[in-house]
């Protein structure tokens, strides 16, 4: 079995906001970017997600036992505050330690990485903990992790120095909205019977799996735009984006069947970690002037 601490903080779930997070640094970095720096904000990544996770799992004790294992990055019935491993207590005292930690290595970056992870942190608070428990909140789930999905990137160029792109910022928001659907269709039986009222329980799994279409025709345009761009890696990154979003639009509303999304995980697990991997690499290479 999985430590407690890594089942508490789910590393695999990050890829998700690791790819925007990436493909910000590779398109950021450059050879005058700050190494310690680099470092500082790989940190803050880290501490902002388990944040996030902690949060989640705490607040999601009576929503996690309804689990069955499926399109996860783990069988949400084996988070520890749910089988007893860690308390809540316990997990509220590392959640705030790991909470400062990401504001201080924000803070020991600049102003404005340190003001995007704190939008970020809070952005993770109220997608979790009541009052406002955006999460189950028809289109506050979605509007939340597309927020978060353009900071993180936002925080990632901001490493090299580089300041955000308007036609950028709205194509990755596009595309997070479109990767997330079927995300909380997957979530939507177990879900409904925690009585949440997620985006997927509110509009039904069919209609909002269908919303996927004209948000990646949306995006595509903007993905278009961005791709009279001059610069190489803006050209592959969207076509990478245009290609990616067809099928993945195409396949998730195909594995349908009777109000249960057949889609496994590594639809997206895979890819992101793939296209993530290139961006870290391709930053590095232009840090060490290649
Ligand atoms: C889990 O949400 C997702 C997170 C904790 C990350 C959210 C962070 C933001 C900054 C928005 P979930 O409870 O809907 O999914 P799961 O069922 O996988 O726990
Ligand atoms: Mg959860």
């Amino acid at each position: 079995m999985i430590s407690k601490y890594i089942r508490l903080i789910r590393p695999i779930a990050w890829i998700t906001f690791f790819l925007p997070f990436s493909v910000g640094f590779g398109l950021g970095v450059n050879q005058n970017s700050n190494p310690i720096h680099m470092i500082f904000a790989f940190l803050a990544f880290v501490f902002w997600m388990s944040f996030c996770f902690i949060l989640n799992a705490l607040s999601d004790k009576n929503v996690d036992e309804y689990h069955n294992g499926r399109s996860k990055d783990m069988n949400l019935i084996f988070q520890p505050l749910l089988t007893g491993e860690i308390t809540s207590k316990t997990a509220i005292n590392i959640s705030i330690i790991f909470l400062l930690l990401s504001l201080i290595f924000g803070w020991l970056i600049n102003v404005q990485f340190f003001l995007l992870i704190l939008i970020i942190d809070i952005i993770g608070y109220i997608y979790s903990m009541p009052p406002l428990r955006l999460k189950s909140k028809p289109l506050g789930d979605i509007l939340c992790n597309a927020f978060a999905a353009v900071n993180i990137f936002s925080a990632g160029l901001n490493i090299g120095g580089e300041n955000m792109n308007i036609f950028l910022v709205i194509s990755i928001f596009l595309m997070a909205t479109v990767f997330y659907i079927p995300t909380v269709v997957t979530d939507y039986e177990f879900d409904k019977k925690a009585g949440l009222k997620t985006s997927a329980v509110f509009f039904g799994p069919k209609k909002i799996l269908s919303s996927m279409y004209p948000l990646t025709i949306l995006s595509i345009i903007f993905w278009l735009s961005i791709f009279m761009s001059p610069k190489i890696e803006l050209k592959v990154l969207s076509i990478l984006c245009i290609i990616y979003s067809i099928i993945f639009t195409l396949a998730s509303n195909l594995k349908l069947k009777k109000d249960r999304l057949y889609l496994h995980e590594n639809w997206i697990l895979i890819p992101f970690l793939f296209i993530s991997f290139g961006f870290i690499i391709y930053g590095f290479l232009k840090f060490i002037g290649m």
